[in-house]
């Protein structure tokens, strides 16, 4: 079945790894030829220039003054309904159950059963909220009503199981990355700029929450740093931040740091690196890992949720238990001294990448899964 879709698309459009699966998946979406909706309420980040068949719709949030708090939710679920019967769409795609699988089932209410809703779960909503017993009856019903609901890892789908007591199917979709924009780059003149040529540069992005243990990086490349010559790299801004900021200069490390703070394309500086660092607590898929596999990075993280399902423990990357920081360190030291290992590790990254994780794979089946829902098998 090939005929062109309309599909409507909510997501949260600031950094973090759901934002940027929703865009990228919408632009690819759009290129074979199905319009696209992006209804949010702000430009999603990476979506950049002007596309072909994409169309974005912002949610304005009344400030009316008998509302204590702005109702972004019901602002959202109007929009979504309004945008589905102007544009005819065939269904509303949303990425997490909280608040955006909820505001489009009470949008396909007003518009009508033939709206079908789509969830993807990204993490946070079940892992943190799905506990919270004030919540997770909403989430329950956004879940089982949702006329297909996915997940990014099966670590997440057997979370999903335990702590909602849910049975429905839920269709594994793992994140992807388009190798048309993550692929080994040559970068040695840039590389000049961080590095003298016998330092290793490690790295880590994230969005600096607690959840990301960026305090582990900083232990690991303490560590590493006193052994081999190397370099750390922070990519990215959040709520740690300035205690990371201090923790360096507490250490001494202050020169061999840089923060390089919030990117908009990190396809580029990832190639910079020779290893990316990945300690956190919890992690649903892990993006940034597939990001740098991509670009011929290995990761050497923690062994927590969706992680080991990306990472091949010994073969494109090592992992520990959260928290053993040391053993990441040896793993870290292991990699990058041994230029034989480390070579045959960057092609098994390459390799896995493009043939497991590819956008082509992800997108196709996401396809499937809306003429599924369709009834247009
Ligand atoms: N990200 C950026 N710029 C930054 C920090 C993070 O684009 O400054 C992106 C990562 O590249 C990744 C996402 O696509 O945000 C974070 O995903 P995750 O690793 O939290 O799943």
């Amino acid at each position: 079945m090939n005929d062109k879709l309309k599909i409507g698309i909510t997501c949260y459009p600031t950094l973090g790894g759901s934002g940027v699966v929703a865009t990228e998946l919408g632009k690819l979406l759009a290129e074979k030829g199905h319009e696209v909706h992006f209804i949010t309420h702000s430009m999603p980040f990476r979506l950049g220039k002007f596309h072909k068949n994409i169309f974005y719709h912002e949610v304005e949030v009344s400030q009316y003054y008998v509302f204590r708090y702005p109702p972004y939710d019901l602002s959202l679920a109007s929009k979504l309904a309004q945008v589905a019967k102007m544009e005819e769409l065939d269904l509303l795609h949303v990425h997490y159950a909280i608040p955006h699988a909820v505001c489009a089932l009470l949008a396909k209410q007003m518009v009508g059963s033939k709206l079908k809703v789509v969830t993807t779960l990204h993490g946070t909503d079940i892992t943190v909220l799905g506990q919270d017993q004030s919540i997770s009856d909403l989430i329950r019903y956004a879940i089982n009503e949702s006329d297909a609901v996915t997940a990014v890892s099966k670590d997440l789908i057997k979370e999903t199981r335990e702590l909602l007591d849910i049975d429905r199917d839920i269709d594994l979709t793992y994140n992807f990355v388009d190798k048309r924009v993550y692929y080994p780059r040559d970068v040695t003149k840039l590389r000049g700029e961080f590095a003298r040529p016998e330092e290793k540069i490690l790295i880590h992005i994230s969005n600096f929450r607690p959840v990301k243990r960026v305090q582990d990086v900083i232990d690991i490349f303490a560590n590493v740093s006193k052994r081999i010559p190397s370099r750390l790299l922070f990519v990215g801004e959040g709520p740690d931040l300035s205690k990371m900021i201090a923790k360096v200069k507490e250490l001494g490390l202050t020169d061999k740091v840089t923060f390089c703070g919030k990117q908009d394309d990190v396809s580029q500086v990832i190639s910079l690196a020779d290893v990316m660092l990945l300690p956190s607590e919890k992690e649903s898929f892990g993006l940034v890992a597939l990001e740098a596999m991509a670009c011929g990075v290995p990761t050497i993280g923690s062994n927590a949720g969706g992680i080991p399902e990306l990472i091949t423990h010994g073969e494109t990357g090592y992992l520990a238990d959260v928290g053993d920081t040391e053993t990441m360190a040896d793993h870290v030291v292991n990699l990058l001294s041994n230029q034989v290992l480390y070579e045959q590790v960057v092609q098994n990254c390459l390799d896995r990448a493009r043939y497991t994780f590819c956008n082509d794979i992800t997108t196709q089946q996401y396809e499937e899964i809306y003429y599924r829902v369709l009834g247009r098998e």
